[in-house]
Protein backbone atom coordinates (compact mmCIF):
# COMPACT_ATOMS: atom_id res chain seq x y z
CA UNK A 1 0.00 0.00 0.00
CA UNK A 2 2.73 2.50 -0.45
CA UNK A 3 2.30 5.67 -3.04
CA UNK A 4 4.14 5.87 -6.25
CA UNK A 5 6.54 9.36 -5.24
CA UNK A 6 6.77 12.09 -7.76
CA UNK A 7 4.33 10.93 -10.07
CA UNK A 8 0.97 12.22 -11.25
CA UNK A 9 -1.10 10.12 -13.59
CA UNK A 10 -4.08 12.37 -15.25
CA UNK A 11 -7.07 11.12 -17.72
CA UNK A 12 -9.43 13.65 -19.57
CA UNK A 13 -13.47 13.19 -19.20
CA UNK A 14 -15.71 15.05 -20.80
CA UNK A 15 -19.19 16.78 -18.72
CA UNK A 16 -21.84 17.66 -20.79
CA UNK A 17 -24.91 18.32 -21.60
CA UNK A 18 -27.64 18.34 -24.23
CA UNK A 19 -31.04 19.66 -24.50
CA UNK A 20 -33.46 19.02 -27.76
CA UNK A 21 -36.89 21.24 -27.85
CA UNK A 22 -39.81 19.26 -27.30
CA UNK A 23 -42.84 19.36 -29.37
CA UNK A 24 -45.42 21.66 -28.13
CA UNK A 25 -48.67 20.46 -26.50
CA UNK A 26 -51.31 18.87 -28.82
CA UNK A 27 -48.34 18.45 -31.40
CA UNK A 28 -49.03 14.36 -32.07
CA UNK A 29 -45.40 13.60 -31.82
CA UNK A 30 -45.51 14.57 -28.25
CA UNK A 31 -45.35 12.12 -25.66
CA UNK A 32 -48.60 12.68 -23.98
CA UNK A 33 -47.59 12.02 -20.81
CA UNK A 34 -44.79 14.65 -20.46
CA UNK A 35 -46.00 17.37 -18.17
CA UNK A 36 -47.55 20.23 -20.08
CA UNK A 37 -45.19 22.71 -18.92
CA UNK A 38 -42.00 20.79 -20.20
CA UNK A 39 -40.43 22.43 -23.07
CA UNK A 40 -36.86 20.45 -23.17
CA UNK A 41 -35.68 16.74 -23.48
CA UNK A 42 -31.89 16.94 -21.71
CA UNK A 43 -29.17 14.75 -21.09
CA UNK A 44 -26.33 15.07 -18.90
CA UNK A 45 -23.06 12.85 -18.69
CA UNK A 46 -19.90 12.40 -18.47
CA UNK A 47 -18.41 10.43 -21.31
CA UNK A 48 -14.34 9.43 -22.22
CA UNK A 49 -13.11 11.60 -25.55
CA UNK A 50 -13.03 9.46 -28.24
CA UNK A 51 -10.62 6.56 -28.44
CA UNK A 52 -9.02 6.87 -24.96
CA UNK A 53 -8.36 3.65 -22.75
CA UNK A 54 -12.23 2.16 -20.84
CA UNK A 55 -12.57 4.81 -18.15
CA UNK A 56 -13.57 1.65 -16.02
CA UNK A 57 -9.94 0.99 -15.25
CA UNK A 58 -10.30 3.88 -12.88
CA UNK A 59 -13.54 5.10 -12.43
CA UNK A 60 -15.86 3.18 -10.39
CA UNK A 61 -19.25 4.98 -10.06
CA UNK A 62 -20.61 8.36 -11.16
CA UNK A 63 -23.38 10.24 -9.18
CA UNK A 64 -25.20 13.47 -10.34
CA UNK A 65 -27.19 15.35 -7.70
CA UNK A 66 -29.72 17.12 -10.17
CA UNK A 67 -32.83 19.63 -8.92
CA UNK A 68 -34.94 18.54 -5.98
CA UNK A 69 -38.02 18.39 -8.85
CA UNK A 70 -36.90 15.27 -9.98
CA UNK A 71 -36.93 11.92 -8.05
CA UNK A 72 -35.04 10.31 -7.22
CA UNK A 73 -32.50 13.87 -7.12
CA UNK A 74 -29.48 11.45 -6.59
CA UNK A 75 -28.73 9.34 -9.43
CA UNK A 76 -25.83 6.92 -9.39
CA UNK A 77 -24.26 4.78 -12.42
CA UNK A 78 -21.89 2.05 -12.20
CA UNK A 79 -21.17 1.68 -15.90
CA UNK A 80 -21.24 3.26 -18.37
CA UNK A 81 -23.10 4.92 -19.80
CA UNK A 82 -22.78 7.04 -17.25
CA UNK A 83 -25.67 9.89 -18.32
CA UNK A 84 -29.05 11.13 -17.23
CA UNK A 85 -32.00 11.89 -19.65
CA UNK A 86 -35.02 13.53 -18.67
CA UNK A 87 -37.72 16.12 -19.50
CA UNK A 88 -38.17 19.68 -18.01
CA UNK A 89 -38.49 23.76 -18.36
CA UNK A 90 -35.28 24.98 -16.57
CA UNK A 91 -31.82 24.47 -16.48
CA UNK A 92 -29.88 24.54 -13.16
CA UNK A 93 -26.56 23.35 -11.33
CA UNK A 94 -25.55 19.76 -11.25
CA UNK A 95 -23.29 18.19 -8.77
CA UNK A 96 -21.33 15.69 -10.05
CA UNK A 97 -19.23 13.15 -8.00
CA UNK A 98 -16.41 10.55 -9.37
CA UNK A 99 -15.71 7.25 -7.54
CA UNK A 100 -12.89 5.65 -7.90
CA UNK A 101 -11.90 2.31 -8.20
CA UNK A 102 -11.22 0.68 -4.27
CA UNK A 103 -7.64 -0.02 -5.64
CA UNK A 104 -6.92 3.58 -5.83
CA UNK A 105 -7.66 4.73 -2.12
CA UNK A 106 -8.48 7.71 -3.75
CA UNK A 107 -11.34 9.84 -2.48
CA UNK A 108 -14.12 11.08 -4.60
CA UNK A 109 -13.78 14.06 -6.81
CA UNK A 110 -16.55 16.62 -7.26
CA UNK A 111 -17.27 18.67 -10.75
CA UNK A 112 -20.33 20.66 -11.47
CA UNK A 113 -21.89 21.29 -14.61
CA UNK A 114 -24.43 24.06 -15.13
CA UNK A 115 -27.74 22.33 -17.14
CA UNK A 116 -27.74 24.78 -19.77
CA UNK A 117 -31.10 24.41 -21.89
CA UNK A 118 -31.25 27.57 -23.90
CA UNK A 119 -29.42 28.79 -26.88
CA UNK A 120 -26.05 30.54 -25.59
CA UNK A 121 -23.09 32.12 -27.41
CA UNK A 122 -22.43 34.36 -30.19
CA UNK A 123 -25.26 35.42 -32.34
CA UNK A 124 -24.37 32.91 -35.48
CA UNK A 125 -24.17 30.17 -32.74
CA UNK A 126 -27.03 31.06 -31.01
CA UNK A 127 -29.77 31.35 -34.25
CA UNK A 128 -28.25 27.63 -35.43
CA UNK A 129 -29.15 26.55 -31.94
CA UNK A 130 -32.63 28.02 -32.24
CA UNK A 131 -33.19 26.69 -35.84
CA UNK A 132 -31.64 23.09 -34.87
CA UNK A 133 -33.39 22.79 -31.50
CA UNK A 134 -30.52 21.33 -29.89
CA UNK A 135 -28.02 23.27 -27.42
CA UNK A 136 -24.85 21.22 -26.59
CA UNK A 137 -23.13 22.50 -23.43
CA UNK A 138 -19.59 20.35 -22.93
CA UNK A 139 -16.33 20.89 -21.37
CA UNK A 140 -12.90 18.87 -20.94
CA UNK A 141 -11.89 17.94 -17.38
CA UNK A 142 -8.91 16.77 -15.88
CA UNK A 143 -8.76 14.20 -13.26
CA UNK A 144 -5.21 13.91 -11.31
CA UNK A 145 -4.13 11.19 -9.30
CA UNK A 146 -0.94 12.68 -7.14
CA UNK A 147 1.44 10.15 -5.82
CA UNK A 148 -1.13 6.82 -7.03
CA UNK A 149 -0.88 3.75 -4.85
CA UNK A 150 1.02 1.21 -6.56
CA UNK A 151 -1.32 -1.30 -7.67
CA UNK A 152 -3.77 1.62 -9.05
CA UNK A 153 -0.13 3.00 -10.65
CA UNK A 154 -0.09 -0.24 -12.44
CA UNK A 155 -3.49 -0.59 -13.28
CA UNK A 156 -3.39 2.75 -15.00
CA UNK A 157 -0.15 2.80 -16.80
CA UNK A 158 -0.98 -0.88 -18.17
CA UNK A 159 -4.45 0.10 -19.91
C1 LIG B 1 -33.65 26.87 -10.19
N1 LIG B 1 -33.36 27.37 -12.53
O1 LIG B 1 -32.47 26.51 -10.18
C2 LIG B 1 -34.32 27.22 -11.48
C3 LIG B 1 -35.38 26.19 -11.78
C4 LIG B 1 -35.94 23.79 -12.08
C5 LIG B 1 -36.21 22.99 -13.26
C6 LIG B 1 -34.91 24.87 -12.31
C7 LIG B 1 -39.21 20.81 -13.55
C8 LIG B 1 -39.21 19.34 -13.69
C9 LIG B 1 -40.50 18.76 -13.13
C10 LIG B 1 -37.96 21.52 -14.00
O2 LIG B 1 -37.57 21.62 -15.13
N2 LIG B 1 -37.30 22.12 -13.02
O3 LIG B 1 -41.56 19.18 -13.51
O4 LIG B 1 -40.32 17.82 -12.36
O5 LIG B 1 -34.31 26.94 -9.15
Amino acid sequence: NKRVKGKQVSRNIIIGSEAWDLPPVGDPKRDSSIPEQHTKRWSIYVRQPEGHPDMRTWLNKVTFKIHPDYSPSLRAYDNPPYEITETGWGGFQVDIRLFFQSVSGEKPQYRNHFLQLEPYGEDAAKEKQKREGFVRSEFLEVVEFNEPMEAFYHALTSE
